[in-house]
């Protein structure tokens, strides 16, 4: 269990808010963490809520070492043991993301079919290279066919990945074939993405899989469906749909909303009611209409992962991450925050109530008490768009006299698909990962880590993001983020070019600097951590770091993780081969044999492993550690000189 932590957050602007809700009275996540304290039995994983003999909690005994005798007492009434709860409640924990995300790329594949099939006018296929590209990878004809006709059998071939009984999902066959042959060795290759699911659910039912460690085989297996299923289908088919993004200069924070602009936010997930916003926020008739009601114009800004993904493709500002959300609102100065699906909290609507904002939701699987619900029609996108955006406008007149806009607002580039990636560094004629893989090699670069996930009211808002990442950049880790983590560092000011010469290594600050990119790589939203297991196959396939993604020098993080969702991620990076460390707790810790499984035997299994260190410096330097394991196993260990930075030298570099 994390510590008590100090302060609220790292960000002024939040700091500022918390206060101005804490002096009008409103009540935040930030305030109800404070009266409401974690459940230290849930927290470990040692309740089972599964059936109705329970609950049964069965908590470690704390500050002393439990005897066998002690241990063998510690059931269930049904007689379930710890690491059968423990094991059970984990990858329940996935089964939820993977259902997330993967409903998330079902509603993706339907709206892409629909645009295929001219069914959604506002909508139709932008990237026509990626669709040539998939259709190659998936064996689909091309030959003189329309890109509509080809985006239809696409479509159909991975709507079918959703409800398919045998055989493997598709995108398997991308991975490294060394780790294809250690998930089919192990059994854990996903069959479908639904069936994976419900079959974890069925499992986890009472008095069903009773073996932890068969348990986890079927949590890996299901998180595969995730990242190299359902994940990866959305972001594959968004790509196609809206566009593959490019790198793209915007920026972050509160300070982006306007005192005397209509500020529209759009928060959640799925990209096609932001995609439409951003297009009718444009319209001159809305504008004029925005001017009619007092307004000097439209603002739309974004929030969590759906502002990552009209930030990447059309560099719309971003207001905030997860723990900012009601924050917008406090502000006085939101018309209208338009909501889809996950990470919404509930405590929306009621600070709503105490400002003249409206909480507009727009999809039937996440009604929300308090809000308005205006149903937003793929098929009809903007004409739906403007239905929403008229509401916020209609309301810019009810503003209170309570406005408070921080000024706070930092530049970032956002938009680090893996083909830009991949055409930065090699160039349009060659692309390649070769020149990352050569920086490696001569150690210039010492690895790479993917740091993701989300922001947890547990912990002091956004500071492990920003600890953790600018240890690694400073050790020369190249890293990649998607999700609230990208936005946490773009706040702080790291995903910018400069910050190359500011906070990074030597080596790492060269390479920067000769390519132009910033230290920190912002490569979407959470579904797009799809593409940082294509960007790591990518290396493996170039040659010369190995033959699979295990190989590499390389690690994970989500130092201040909170949902489900980020569990299934953290598992699917694990059984892709990649060391993974999370902060703020860790939901095993009541069975010792089940967290052994999770940080030591996976490894032996996958190459990868989790590891859990709530301190971000001390998570940077085991991250650091494995990188060196990986580079020394590769024999390229010799071609750097490690830097110790003591204290003195971090401070400076600050
Ligand atoms: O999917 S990082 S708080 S917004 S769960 Fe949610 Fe976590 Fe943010 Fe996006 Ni991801």
């Amino acid at each position: 269990m994390a510590e008590e932590k100090k302060i609220k957050s790292i960000d002024p602007a939040t700091i500022e808010m918390i206060d101005k809700a804490t002096s009008e009275g409103v009540s935040t996540v930030f305030s109800r963490a404070e009266t409401m304290r974690p459940c230290p039995i849930g927290a470990e994983g040692s309740c089972c809520s599964i059936c109705a003999m329970g609950p049964c909690r069965v908590p470690m005994p704390k500050g002393k070492e439990e005897t066998p005798e002690e241990k063998k007492k510690r059931r269930g009434v049904c007689g379930a043991t710890v690491e059968t709860i423990a094991a059970r409640n984990f990858v329940r924990k996935i089964a939820a993301g993977t259902a997330s995300h993967g409903d998330h790329g079902r509603k993706v594949t339907e709206v892409f079919l629909a645009a295929a099939r001219g069914e959604t006018p506002g909508f139709e296929i932008k990237d026509e290279q990626k669709l040539l590209q998939l259709a190659l990878d998936l064996g689909i004809d091309i030959g003189e066919r329309s890109n509509n006709e080809i985006a239809i059998d696409i479509g159909e071939t991975l709507l079918k990945e959703f409800g398919k009984q045998e055989g493997e999902l598709l995108f398997l066959k991308r991975a490294p074939l060394k780790r294809q042959a250690i998930w089919r060795k192990l059994g854990v290759a996903p069959r479908g993405i639904d069936r994976e699911v419900a079959e974890t659910m069925h499992r986890t039912h009472m008095g069903c899989d009773q073996d932890y460690r068969n348990l986890l085989l079927q949590g890996a297996r299901t998180s595969l469906a995730d990242g190299w299923g359902g994940s990866m289908i959305a972001t594959e088919l968004q790509d196609i749909l809206f566009g593959t993004p490019s790198p793209v200069l915007s920026q972050i924070n509160l300070g982006v909303l306007k005192e005397d602009e209509v500020n529209l936010i759009v928060h959640g997930h799925e990209p096609y009611l932001a995609e439409a916003l951003a297009v009718v926020s444009q319209d001159p008739q809305m504008i004029e209409y925005a001017k009619s009601k007092g307004a000097k114009g439209i603002n739309l800004a974004g929030m969590c992962c759906t502002a990552n993904e009209i930030l990447m493709r059309h560099g719309v500002p971003i207001a905030g991450n997860f723990l900012q959300q009601e924050l917008a609102i406090v502000t006085g100065a939101l018309e209208a925050m338009v909501v889809d699906v996950q990470c919404i909290m509930q405590g929306l609507a009621e600070v709503a109530s105490c400002y003249h904002t409206k909480v507009i939701n727009t999809d039937t699987r996440a009604k929300i008490e308090g809000a308005t619900y205006m149903e937003f029609d793929e098929r009809n996108a903007l004409e739906s768009a403007k239905n929403i955006l008229r509401a916020a406008i209609d309301n810019f007149p009810n503003r209170g006299n309570n406005v408070r806009i921080p000024t706070q607002k930092t530049d970032m580039i956002a938009g680090f698909s893996h083909e830009t990636i991949n055409y930065l560094l090699g160039g349009m004629f060659r692309a390649s990962y070769r020149p990352l893989n050569d920086n490696i090699i001569n150690g210039r670069i010492r690895g790479v880590a993917g740091v993701v996930g989300c922001n947890n009211a547990r912990v002091t808002h956004d500071e492990a993001h920003v600890i953790m990442v600018k240890e690694l950049i400073k050790n020369d880790v190249l890293v990649l983020e998607t999700g609230c983590a990208a936005m946490a560092c773009g706040k702080a000011g790291l995903l910018v070019p400069e910050a190359a010469a500011k906070y990074a290594g030597e080596g790492l600050a060269s390479v920067c600097e000769t390519v132009g990119i910033p230290p920190v790589l912002h490569l979407g939203a959470c579904i797009d951590n799809s593409r940082i297991l294509m960007a790591a196959t990518a290396m493996v396939k170039d040659g010369g770091l190995g033959d699979d993604i295990s190989d590499l020098p390389a690690a994970g993080a989500a130092p201040e993780w909170m949902s489900e969702k980020a569990i299934a991620i953290g598992q699917y990076f694990v059984s892709s081969g990649v060391y993974t460390v999370f902060g703020v707790t860790w939901p095993t810790t009541g069975s010792k044999e089940v967290t052994k499984l999770l940080f030591e035997d996976m490894e032996e299994m996958y190459g990868g492993k989790w590891a859990f260190e709530p301190d971000p410096l001390k998570a940077a330097q085991l991250m650091i550690e494995h990188i060196d394991k990986k580079r020394k196993a590769l024999g390229i260990d010799k071609a750097r000189e490690r830097v110790l930075y003591d204290m003195a030298m971090r401070r400076e570099l600050e």
